[in-house]
């Protein structure tokens, strides 16, 4: 078909908020300041530059890009320990059926994430042959919210971006998703994901009928 449908990955295909959070946890108390859970959300979607940027902005500490840059490091290597036991189990619920849905459905299926670490991910999970395109943290040179990662993805399906569906868990990501004249699915609270199309807790409550009167509505 003509349609495609475009997944980020961290916190709509696998939680690995929580790894993000234990890595970047380590680096605050390390720089002794606290680092809580509420300040985590400002991470989500957004990229690891921006990340420490934001970090260090809570901690009220200015370091040399230098340093920036080994603590980058150092978070990651933390991060990719915790990656490397990644299993399918962690792959969050329903989200196998709905790939599975769209794809007997033959629309274009693509993943759009801000991550490096997208493929590895992908990898560990199995789910890496699911996507028909892949475009990720090292593909692009501009995070969310600018729409770059969605546009990418959807000029590599050879789909027009009003032809494209987002499932983003991330404000930044749905700006983003947004910004591209795409259609945006939440995933998360309709509090927070103010600017989505519609918004799912998550992919239990999503139905193929919902899916497929997107454009018919
Ligand atoms: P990495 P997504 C994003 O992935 C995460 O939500 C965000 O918290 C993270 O900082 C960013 O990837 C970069 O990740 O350090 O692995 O390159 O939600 O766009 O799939
Ligand atoms: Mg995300």
């Amino acid at each position: 078909t003509d349609k495609g449908f475009i997944f980020d990955l961290d916190g709509v295909v696998v939680d690995t908020a929580r790894y993000h959070y234990k890595a970047w946890n380590r680096l605050a108390t390390q720089l002794g300041f606290v680092f809580t859970q509420e300040h985590n959300e400002l991470l989500k979607g957004v990229s690891r530059k921006k990340s420490l940027d934001i970090l260090l902005n809570i901690g009220n500490i200015t370091a040399s890009e230098d340093q920036k840059q080994q603590w980058m490091e150092a978070k990651n290597q933390e991060y990719l320990e915790y990656i490397q036991k990644m299993t399918p189990d962690e792959i969050l619920p329903n989200v196998p059926y709905i790939l599975k849905h769209l794809k007997e459905e033959g629309h274009h299926i693509a993943l759009g994430s801000a991550s490096k670490n997208a493929v590895q991910i992908l990898q560990k999970i199995m789910l890496f042959d699911a996507f028909d395109v892949i475009v990720d943290g090292t593909h692009v040179s501009k995070a969310k919210p600018d729409p770059e990662v969605f546009l990418k993805a959807a000029q590599e399906m050879n789909i027009r971006p009003e032809n494209c569906v987002v499932f983003e868990d991330a404000v930044a990501g749905i700006q983003a998703a947004k910004a591209a004249n795409m259609y945006a699915i939440g995933i998360g609270k309709k509090e927070v994901l103010i600017a989505a199309d519609e918004v799912f807790p998550d992919f239990t409550t999503m139905t193929p009928q919902f899916l497929g009167a997107i454009w018919n509505v």
